[in-house]
């Protein structure tokens, strides 16, 4: 399998995150793709090849215009207001107050544009998000024309980006952007498989009231678990989009043999849906020692996770997502794909 990788997403570091109520550093930071990346050399999982630049307006056909606009300028207006710590917002349009009315600082811009604190800019932040993007069309593109399978490294990842909000380390939505791209290039059906530990939000959020991608997402449950707000057993669409969106929020403490049963009915959807592609957006904070989640999967665990969903016999594109326990991302992540291959 061919993965497509950039230098670019390194930049992307230093970030903070409020936990508990203290500023620490950043769960998502550049040795997670270091780690996978090391792991595919030694497994021999295939080429790496660096992404070609593609045109942000693709961005634009599952974000709002202004929100992919803001993403490049976070920085450079959050330094110019004399800023040198980490941007992170800390007020949003809950509601009860007016969310029509764009504000004009950077203080109040970041909290217009997310849903939490946990999507945070530095310096490199637009060069790794862009880098993101580029390597998730990449990855399409080589799918399009023919691969079985391919592996977008992205880094930052994608699944909490909504419409027109940032949130969970998250800015640019890769997955859907692929997705869209799949439906542009003629693809009339698509699924998002989402098998990160955390329920991706802003995947469904874009894709609610569209019967052309399904999306299908496998989580702890919101009633404990980040993103809390959205994930339930009960949300299925709306309008064109009712029935194409399955949720299968799981108790903490869920092992293999509990996750799997519950991906069987998630790919029985899934056939009768009948994608000509699909596209796994790739978490491994699944894992039972990841240092934010509560599942227990094992690293013996993730070639079985491989070698079912190759088993739908579907053109498929990994995108990463999430994952913590940098030791073991690359062992995790690796795994599934050469499960998918075996
Ligand atoms: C892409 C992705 O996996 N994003 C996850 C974002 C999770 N952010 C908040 C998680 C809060 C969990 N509490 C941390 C407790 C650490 N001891
Ligand atoms: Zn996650």
């Amino acid at each position: 399998m061919k993965t497509v990788f950039s230098p670019r997403h390194a930049g992307h570091s230093g970030q903070t995150e409020l936990v508990g109520g203290e500023i620490v550093p950043g769960f998502e930071n550049p040795s997670r793709a270091r780690f996978i990346r090391e792991r595919i050399d030694a497994v021999g999982l295939g080429p790496v090849i660096e992404p070609g630049p593609h045109d942000i307006a693709l961005a634009k056909r599952v974000h709002k215009p202004d929100y992919v606009d803001f993403l490049p300028n976070a920085w450079p207006m959050w330094r110019v207001a004399g800023h040198s710590t980490p941007a992170m917002p800390f007020v949003w349009p809950a509601p009860g107050l007016r969310s029509d009315v764009p504000p004009d600082t950077i203080e109040a811009l970041l909290g217009y544009y997310s849903f939490d604190a946990g999507a945070t800019f530095v310096e490199g932040t637009w060069e790794a998000i862009k880098s993101s993007f580029d390597t998730a069309l990449t990855a399409a593109s080589l799918v399009k024309e023919g691969e079985r399978s391919a592996f977008a490294l992205c880094r930052p990842p994608g699944h909490h980006a909504g419409s027109a909000s940032m949130g969970g380390y998250c800015y640019i939505n890769n997955a859907a952007v692929a997705a869209q791209w799949f439906r542009d290039q003629g693809a009339q059906r698509v699924t998002i498989l989402d098998v990160d530990y955390h329920h991706g939000n802003g995947t469904q959020e874009i894709f609610y009231a569209r019967g052309d991608v399904q999306v299908i997402n496998l989580h702890g449950d919101p009633l404990t678990e980040y993103p809390h707000f959205l994930g339930h057993a009960d949300e299925h669409g709306t309008g064109d989009g009712e029935g194409f969106n399955h949720n299968y929020p799981l108790p903490a403490g869920t092992d293999w043999a509990a996750w799997n049963a519950a991906l069987e009915d998630a790919l029985r959807q899934l056939s009768g849906f009948a994608p000509e592609v699909v596209i796994v957006s790739l978490g491994v904070d699944t894992f039972e020692r990841d240092p934010i989640s509560h599942f227990r999967l094992r690293s013996d665990d993730y070639p079985k996770m491989g070698s079912r969903l190759a088993k739908i016999g579907l053109p498929t594109l990994f995108v990463m997502e999430g994952g913590y326990a940098v030791e073991e991302i690359g062992i995790n992540a690796v795994g599934v794909l050469t499960g998918f291959e075996s």
